[in-house]
């Protein structure tokens, strides 16, 4: 199960780090030798998807991901459409922070059936999208209004509505290269006062954020944006170690 896979690597390690790999990004003679330096680099997991789906090929994408690595892949997916074998699992994403009934429930309806058919585990998750500068392509698509980033309480309560709702994770979401990553006092906020973990993703692009976050109480660190550009893969290490908290590592 790959949720207690994320459960026990938290539990080990402090949190989790997750990469986003999206189709639509990732040169595919570029994939491999990315995922190796992941792996090196202690990476915990692939999350795979993106609001928009112009040029990748989803499935075979997947699976190529899937044959590179032994690390768990996790489909986080931008629509119906993304949800393929081989991948592990796939983030069930509701977006609690808006109010459009298509991202709260109606996607999951057409989902279920298919995630049933080809046995891919779903983790229900409570996305809610964090106001971070600029509207970004998670907020335009899905047509939810992102939470204002000086109002922590209001993402407090409705992770605590997810939770109540029986969802397992917590997506705080500032959106994919976004200006401002999630507010520190919002994650803080939110880790307090919900008991599932917290995912934090969106815009972070320095190790420091990274550990911050972990600090506050994030409990998976997910980013994407920042390793697309290769002169950055020499950072891949320094962002795992800042994530794993609980690893006796100086950054
Ligand atoms: C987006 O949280 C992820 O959904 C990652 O964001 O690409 O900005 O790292 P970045």
């Amino acid at each position: 199960m790959i949720y207690n896979y994320l459960l026990n690597t938290i539990d080990s390690k402090g949190a989790a780090y997750l990469i986003l790999l999206d189709p639509d990004k990732t040169p595919e003679n570029k994939l491999s030798s990315f995922i190796r330096k992941c792996e090196l680099s202690g990476v915990d997991g692939f999350l795979v998807g993106g609001s928009l789906m112009i040029d990748g090929d989803f499935e075979s994408f997947i699976e190529k991901v899937k044959m590179t690595t032994n690390l768990p892949v996790i489909i986080f997916p931008g629509e119906v459409n993304q949800i393929c074998k081989p991948a592990d699992a796939i983030l069930y994403i509701s977006v609690v922070s808006g109010r459009n009934p298509e991202h709260l429930i109606g996607k999951h309806v057409l989902a279920a059936p298919v995630i049933k058919k080809l046995n891919i585990e779903p983790i229900p998750t409570g996305y809610i999208i964090v106001e971070s500068g600029s509207m970004t392509t998670a907020s335009y698509i899905s047509g939810s209004m992102p939470v204002p980033r000086d109002k922590p309480e209001i993402a407090a309560a409705t992770a605590l509505a997810a939770q109540y709702l029986g969802m397992k994770l917590i997506y705080l979401e500032a959106g994919s290269g976004a200006e401002q990553p999630v507010p520190q006092r919002m994650i803080k906020t939110v880790a307090e006062y919900c008991d599932i973990p917290v995912i934090v993703g969106g815009g972070i692009r320095s190790p420091q954020t990274a550990r911050a976050n972990v600090e506050n109480g994030a409990k998976i660190i997910v980013t994407g944006n920042f390793f697309e550009d290769e002169n950055n893969w020499n950072l891949i290490k320094e962002f795992a170690d800042a994530v794993h908290i609980k690893s006796p590592v100086e950054i």
